[in-house]
């Protein structure tokens, strides 16, 4: 059994034998030009990005996932300018004014090496390296990188999701993508799988990968879960966007008892809660809360 005790991210170290609760902040505004100048509007969203970012960390989330570029069902691409404009100024503020580490949700390898030239402690891409130079950037950082399950594309993948075997299928692709991170010199310390929920999956497929999480564990590599407000709650609850918070919670819980590391999620202060709370059922005791 790995050991993920002293996880290194960068400059920064974190225990993933405890699970830990990555806060998104999305940079992904519909329009940067409402009323005001560009520049003004921009400075606005990074200011909005960076106050989120703070109640999360007081909330208790030890990582920050910053993302300009949507990868839900149906999202339109971003050009690289756009991308790096509006992730940059939110890594720069949050290394300054913030203890925590720094997460990059991105495929472009341009932002990746500048971001982690900034501070940045993790890459995270929906694309597992897939982009050209994806996997070189990555692996020049030397920072820890999450590569996750994807059928098809953004634009696509909700289709006619298809599998021999849902779990098995993303067993393959993520072990294909742990040997190309190996040629590149990106080492077991340095990778952290996903399975990728709502990725070209129907609801079913997307159960079956939760309740069954813990057979991802025998790659000895942590495991982050992202399930949080997406469509699969809603294809069991009936709930729009806003009110998936329950549903999200319980397929924490449920993620934690398969043992799931890292929650990737919107509502940090909940989340740490049954985190917690799930602990110490599985425990039998009350764990301490750091
Ligand atoms: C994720 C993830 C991510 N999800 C990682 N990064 C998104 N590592 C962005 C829906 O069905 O799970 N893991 N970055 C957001 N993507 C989606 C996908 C959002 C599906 C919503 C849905 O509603």
């Amino acid at each position: 059994m790995a050991d993920f005790s002293a996880y290194r991210f960068g400059s920064r170290t974190l225990n993933l034998s405890r699970p830990q609760v990555m806060g998104i902040v999305n940079v992904t505004p519909d329009s940067f030009s409402d009323g005001g100048t560009l520049y003004e509007a921009r400075k606005l969203c990074v200011d909005q990005a960076v106050e989120r970012a703070r109640q999360m960390v007081a909330d208790g989330a030890t990582i920050i996932d910053i993302g300009g570029e949507s990868t839900r069902p149906g999202a339109a691409a971003v050009s690289l300018a756009e991308e790096l404009d509006r992730v940059l100024p939110v890594v720069e503020r949050i290394q300054a004014e913030l203890d925590v580490i720094i997460s990059v949700d991105t495929s472009a390898p341009e932002v990746m090496t500048e971001a982690a030239k900034l501070g940045a402690g993790l890459i995270n891409d929906v694309r597992a390296l897939g982009r050209e130079g994806a996997l070189e950037a990555a692996a020049a950082t030397r920072l820890p990188v999450c590569i996750m399950h994807m059928q098809g594309n953004p634009l696509s993948m909700q289709d006619a999701p298809a599998y021999a075997d849902v779990i098995d299928d993303v067993g393959h692709f993520l072990q294909q993508r742990i040997k190309q991170c190996h040629a590149v010199g990106i080492n077991n310390d340095q990778i952290i799988l996903d399975p990728g929920f709502g990725f070209g999956k129907t609801v079913e497929h997307n159960l079956r990968l939760l309740n069954n999480l813990r057979q991802l564990q025998r790659f000895n590599l942590p495991l982050l879960v992202g399930t949080s407000r997406k469509s699969m709650i809603d294809h069991v609850l009936k709930r729009s966007v806003d009110q998936r918070l329950a549903g999200g919670l319980a397929t924490v819980a449920i993620g934690v008892q398969q043992g799931g590391h890292i929650f990737r999620v919107h509502d940090v202060k909940e989340t740490v809660d049954v985190v917690r709370m799930t602990e110490a059922i599985l425990h039998e005791r009350r764990l301490d809360n750091d």
